[in-house]
């Protein structure tokens, strides 16, 4: 597939691939790894698909465990997942990792990935922005990290919302989420 440099996620904060050799204590987040999801009776996860779609399950795209969040997928269809978490051990980093299938022709106003995690205690709030389009189709999962400061006795917000335009539908799938 023909890879274009004007066509690469968008990150209004630091994003990066760490190695998983990097990853030390992380809190572990109610159903971080959606293994829990709907079908098993469990909803941490609240889920909002302006076409009506669940979002949480088993959909073949192989990871860890078998099943993840998947938000696109069609023209004109925004998909939102929300969880509160408890933080347990102190961290700096928020990660979680996505894989990205496109078919968007790169440029303005194409389909976006925006994950926010919001530190209510701290009155902090961290955004990153990925496009999606041609370039920035994936292989297969990719670790992306938001630089997030959180202690013991705070919760986080965590919210990731991929909104498609009306053409070209591509998909987001995101799983595992960690921190450090
Ligand atoms: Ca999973
Ligand atoms: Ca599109």
């Amino acid at each position: 597939m023909k890879l274009s440099t004007q066509c690469f996620a968008i990150a209004l904060v630091a994003a990066a691939v760490l190695p998983s050799s990097s990853l030390a204590a992380s809190n572990t987040f109610l159903d971080h790894d959606f293994e829990l999801g709907p079908s098993t009776g469990f909803t941490y996860w609240a889920e909002f698909s302006s076409h009506g779609f669940p979002l949480i399950g088993a959909w073949g795209v192989l990871s860890p465990g078998n099943t993840s969040a998947w938000l696109g997928g069609v023209d004109d269809e925004t998909s939102t997942i929300i969880q509160e978490v408890d933080v347990e051990i102190s961290m700096t980093k928020f990660l979680f990792d996505h894989h990205i299938e496109a078919w968007e022709t790169c440029g303005a106003n194409g389909d976006l990935l925006t994950v926010t995690v919001e530190n209510p205690n701290t009155k902090t709030t961290v955004t990153g922005y990925f496009g999606a389009c041609h370039g920035t189709t994936t292989s297969g999962w990719t670790n992306e990290w938001l630089p997030m400061v959180a202690s013991p006795g705070d919760s986080l917000i965590i919210t990731f919302s991929f909104w498609n335009n009306s053409s070209d539908p591509s998909s987001v799938y995101i799983d595992n989420i960690s921190t450090i």
